[in-house]
């Protein structure tokens, strides 16, 4: 397959990987460089040195292009958006904000732009100022989210702008491939069926929750403090909702969410950690190497849509 995606990116296959904060590393983003897909390493809110050592050791494990996810609530987001152009990274992702202030000096360094939008407006505002491509991205993503869908979003947002536009959001198969490229889009993102990947290095406990996990176990916590969030439903969401529905003080919400993430991709705790995980996962039932998930993905594309993907 040849289109804006691959040639922007030089990859083969206008597959990204999502930039899964705590999760997305060099062993992840190699893989799915290697196999032909656009490989991202987050950097959620990561020490910039660690950053810097997964970047480097991304460049060992490939030679193909890779990028780098910055999640703009940060508060390394600033440090991040140089280092990306120390390292001649060749293009970044961003999501949870605006990038603005950093198009123009990522793009003087010849650093690709993609950020993720969850609107039509957004999408306008950085095709004006420079975004290479955008990222639409619905609501049954895992992680941070915004509220409106996939479907009804990528259509929207690929009317709305002339530069190419990535779905993201619930895709998972061929099907999920097809369909967004029926809807507009030119490339797909996809975080979730990576999580089940051999090559994902998350916690066996978190990886056999996405495995076990049902069209139902979808949770959405801070719904209502504006910072809605997208996990398997567990303990800790219920314990978490429970707290928002009795508006609990800021203090017990700190004791319960700081670290959540750490717990569930480290300690593989699934009473205390927030396991983030796209609506999608009831559909994946097998853990399986990077390699085998693209091309399975590629080959289900490839026939719906008639054509080489
Ligand atoms: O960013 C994500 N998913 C994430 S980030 C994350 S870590 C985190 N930690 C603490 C607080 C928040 C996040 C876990 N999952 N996806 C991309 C995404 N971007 N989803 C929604 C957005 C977004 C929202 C608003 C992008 C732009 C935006 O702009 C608002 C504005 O300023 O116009």
């Amino acid at each position: 397959m040849e289109n804006r995606i691959t040639s922007l990116l030089g990859i083969k296959h206008p597959i990204l990987q999502g930039g899964m904060a705590w999760i997305a590393e060099s062993t992840l983003a190699s893989a799915v460089s290697n196999a032909g897909g656009a490989g991202i390493i987050a950097g959620g809110s990561a020490p910039i040195d660690y950053l810097r050592s997964e970047i480097r050791k991304c460049k060992e494990l490939t030679d193909k292009p890779f990028g780098v996810n910055v999640m703009l609530m940060s508060p390394n987001a600033a440090e991040l958006s140089d280092l990306v152009i120390e390292e001649g990274v060749s293009f970044v992702t961003t999501g949870a904000g605006n990038p603005g202030q950093y198009i123009e000096k990522w793009k003087k360094a010849g650093i690709k732009v993609i950020p993720v939008v969850p609107s039509v407006a957004l999408a306008k505002r950085l095709e004006r100022i420079g975004a290479d491509a955008v990222i639409a991205e619905g609501t049954e993503s895992g992680g941070h989210i915004g509220q409106n869908t996939t479907m009804c979003l990528v259509p929207q947002v690929a009317d709305a702008v002339t530069i190419p536009v990535i779905a993201a959001g619930g895709i998972a198969d061929g099907r999920g491939i097809a369909a967004s490229f029926m809807l507009g889009a030119e490339g797909v993102q996809i975080g979730t069926r990576f999580l089940a990947s051999e090559e994902c290095k998350i916690h066996e406990n978190y990886k056999n929750a996405v495995i076990k996990a049902k069209d139902t176990d979808s949770a959405i916590t801070g719904f209502y403090s504006g910072s809605p969030c997208r996990c398997i439903k567990s303990k800790y969401t219920k314990v978490l909702q429970d707290m928002e529905k009795r508006a609990a003080p800021p203090e017990d919400f700190e004791a319960l969410t700081v670290g959540s993430l750490r717990k569930a991709v480290q300690d593989g705790s699934t009473d205390e950690g927030s396991m983030l995980c796209g609506l999608i996962a009831g559909m994946i039932n097998e853990v399986k190497p990077v390699s085998v998930i693209i091309e399975e993905l590629c080959a289900g594309a490839g026939k719906l849509l008639n054509t080489d993907f």
